[in-house]
Protein backbone atom coordinates (compact mmCIF):
# COMPACT_ATOMS: atom_id res chain seq x y z
CA UNK A 1 0.00 0.00 0.00
CA UNK A 2 3.23 2.73 0.12
CA UNK A 3 2.77 3.69 -3.19
CA UNK A 4 -0.99 4.43 -3.06
CA UNK A 5 -1.21 6.17 0.12
CA UNK A 6 1.99 8.33 -1.03
CA UNK A 7 -0.07 9.44 -3.90
CA UNK A 8 -3.78 9.38 -2.02
CA UNK A 9 -3.42 9.78 1.16
CA UNK A 10 -7.29 10.37 1.79
CA UNK A 11 -8.13 7.66 -0.27
CA UNK A 12 -5.96 5.45 1.86
CA UNK A 13 -7.71 6.66 5.12
CA UNK A 14 -10.44 5.60 3.57
CA UNK A 15 -9.55 2.30 2.88
CA UNK A 16 -7.74 1.51 5.85
CA UNK A 17 -10.93 2.42 8.28
CA UNK A 18 -12.76 -0.22 6.61
CA UNK A 19 -10.54 -2.83 6.10
CA UNK A 20 -11.80 -4.37 9.14
CA UNK A 21 -15.21 -4.25 8.10
CA UNK A 22 -14.28 -6.52 4.83
CA UNK A 23 -11.86 -8.46 7.20
CA UNK A 24 -14.71 -8.96 9.89
CA UNK A 25 -17.11 -10.01 6.98
CA UNK A 26 -14.66 -12.23 5.43
CA UNK A 27 -14.04 -14.13 8.91
CA UNK A 28 -17.76 -14.27 9.24
CA UNK A 29 -18.34 -16.36 6.56
CA UNK A 30 -17.21 -19.63 7.68
CA UNK A 31 -18.34 -22.00 5.37
CA UNK A 32 -15.71 -20.80 2.89
CA UNK A 33 -15.14 -22.05 -0.53
CA UNK A 34 -11.39 -22.13 -2.21
CA UNK A 35 -12.31 -19.02 -4.03
CA UNK A 36 -13.14 -17.36 -0.25
CA UNK A 37 -9.76 -18.51 1.13
CA UNK A 38 -7.87 -17.16 -1.73
CA UNK A 39 -9.60 -13.90 -1.76
CA UNK A 40 -8.45 -13.94 1.93
CA UNK A 41 -4.94 -14.63 1.51
CA UNK A 42 -3.73 -12.75 -2.21
CA UNK A 43 -6.00 -10.23 -3.30
CA UNK A 44 -7.01 -6.49 -2.03
CA UNK A 45 -9.38 -6.64 0.61
CA UNK A 46 -12.21 -5.15 -1.20
CA UNK A 47 -12.25 -6.37 -4.30
CA UNK A 48 -14.55 -9.31 -4.61
CA UNK A 49 -15.40 -11.92 -6.98
CA UNK A 50 -18.28 -12.10 -8.60
CA UNK A 51 -20.44 -14.92 -8.75
CA UNK A 52 -21.15 -16.51 -12.06
CA UNK A 53 -23.58 -14.42 -14.10
CA UNK A 54 -23.68 -11.94 -11.24
CA UNK A 55 -24.41 -8.12 -12.07
CA UNK A 56 -22.05 -5.28 -11.47
CA UNK A 57 -22.67 -4.50 -8.03
CA UNK A 58 -24.34 -0.39 -7.36
CA UNK A 59 -21.44 1.95 -6.87
CA UNK A 60 -18.27 -0.53 -8.25
CA UNK A 61 -16.28 -1.36 -11.27
CA UNK A 62 -16.80 -4.33 -12.70
CA UNK A 63 -14.53 -6.20 -14.75
CA UNK A 64 -14.20 -9.32 -16.73
CA UNK A 65 -11.50 -11.71 -18.60
CA UNK A 66 -13.74 -11.87 -21.39
CA UNK A 67 -14.87 -9.81 -24.19
CA UNK A 68 -19.07 -9.79 -23.46
CA UNK A 69 -18.70 -9.40 -19.77
CA UNK A 70 -17.81 -13.26 -19.63
CA UNK A 71 -15.71 -15.37 -17.55
CA UNK A 72 -14.03 -14.65 -14.04
CA UNK A 73 -15.00 -11.39 -12.92
CA UNK A 74 -14.51 -8.55 -10.13
CA UNK A 75 -15.78 -5.87 -8.85
CA UNK A 76 -13.52 -2.59 -7.42
CA UNK A 77 -15.97 0.02 -5.54
CA UNK A 78 -15.61 3.41 -5.86
CA UNK A 79 -12.54 5.49 -5.25
CA UNK A 80 -10.27 2.26 -4.12
CA UNK A 81 -7.09 2.33 -6.44
CA UNK A 82 -6.02 -1.12 -7.20
CA UNK A 83 -2.88 -2.91 -9.27
CA UNK A 84 -4.22 -5.61 -11.08
CA UNK A 85 -1.34 -7.35 -10.58
CA UNK A 86 -2.55 -8.69 -7.22
CA UNK A 87 -5.96 -9.68 -8.72
CA UNK A 88 -6.27 -13.37 -9.18
CA UNK A 89 -7.71 -14.29 -12.77
CA UNK A 90 -6.28 -17.90 -14.04
CA UNK A 91 -6.32 -18.84 -18.17
CA UNK A 92 -5.51 -15.66 -19.02
CA UNK A 93 -4.36 -14.88 -22.90
CA UNK A 94 -0.21 -16.00 -22.49
CA UNK A 95 -0.68 -17.97 -19.77
CA UNK A 96 -1.18 -14.98 -17.36
CA UNK A 97 -2.67 -16.09 -13.71
CA UNK A 98 -3.82 -11.68 -12.98
CA UNK A 99 -6.04 -9.64 -14.07
CA UNK A 100 -3.01 -7.22 -15.36
CA UNK A 101 -3.19 -7.42 -18.82
CA UNK A 102 -5.85 -9.50 -19.19
CA UNK A 103 -9.35 -7.62 -18.82
CA UNK A 104 -11.24 -7.18 -22.10
CA UNK A 105 -14.29 -5.74 -20.89
CA UNK A 106 -15.50 -3.47 -18.19
CA UNK A 107 -18.55 -2.01 -16.20
CA UNK A 108 -18.30 1.45 -14.28
CA UNK A 109 -21.48 1.50 -12.40
CA UNK A 110 -20.35 4.27 -10.11
CA UNK A 111 -20.92 8.23 -10.33
CA UNK A 112 -16.68 8.97 -11.27
CA UNK A 113 -13.92 8.32 -14.08
CA UNK A 114 -12.29 5.82 -14.00
CA UNK A 115 -8.74 5.62 -15.53
CA UNK A 116 -7.54 2.32 -17.05
CA UNK A 117 -3.42 2.78 -16.61
CA UNK A 118 -1.43 0.11 -18.97
CA UNK A 119 1.92 0.87 -17.41
CA UNK A 120 3.70 0.10 -21.08
CA UNK A 121 1.44 2.05 -22.68
CA UNK A 122 -1.48 4.67 -22.32
CA UNK A 123 -4.00 5.89 -19.46
CA UNK A 124 -7.66 6.15 -20.70
CA UNK A 125 -10.46 7.42 -18.91
CA UNK A 126 -14.05 5.53 -18.28
CA UNK A 127 -16.26 7.98 -18.08
CA UNK A 128 -19.02 7.57 -14.99
CA UNK A 129 -22.05 5.08 -16.04
CA UNK A 130 -20.84 3.75 -19.46
CA UNK A 131 -19.23 -0.04 -19.73
CA UNK A 132 -16.60 -0.82 -22.47
CA UNK A 133 -15.83 -3.73 -24.77
CA UNK A 134 -11.67 -3.31 -25.46
CA UNK A 135 -10.72 -3.03 -29.06
CA UNK A 136 -7.68 -5.13 -30.05
CA UNK A 137 -5.38 -2.33 -30.13
CA UNK A 138 -5.76 -2.03 -26.16
CA UNK A 139 -7.34 -5.52 -25.17
CA UNK A 140 -5.69 -7.33 -22.41
CA UNK A 141 -3.48 -4.22 -22.00
CA UNK A 142 -4.32 -2.65 -18.32
CA UNK A 143 -2.27 -3.12 -15.25
CA UNK A 144 -4.41 -0.53 -12.71
CA UNK A 145 -7.24 0.97 -11.97
CA UNK A 146 -7.05 4.49 -10.21
CA UNK A 147 -10.14 7.70 -9.84
CA UNK A 148 -11.33 11.20 -10.40
CA UNK A 149 -13.73 13.00 -9.19
CA1 LIG B 1 -9.00 -11.02 -21.85
CA1 LIG C 1 0.02 -3.55 -19.62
Amino acid sequence: MGEISSRHPHLARTATGLFSTAAALLLASTGSTAAAAQQASNQPPRVVQLAENASCPFNSLCLYRDHGFNGPGYSIPAGYPTDLNNVPMPGGVGGSSTAANNVSSWINNTGYYVLLIDYEGEERTLYPGYSFEEPPETNDSVDAVDWRY
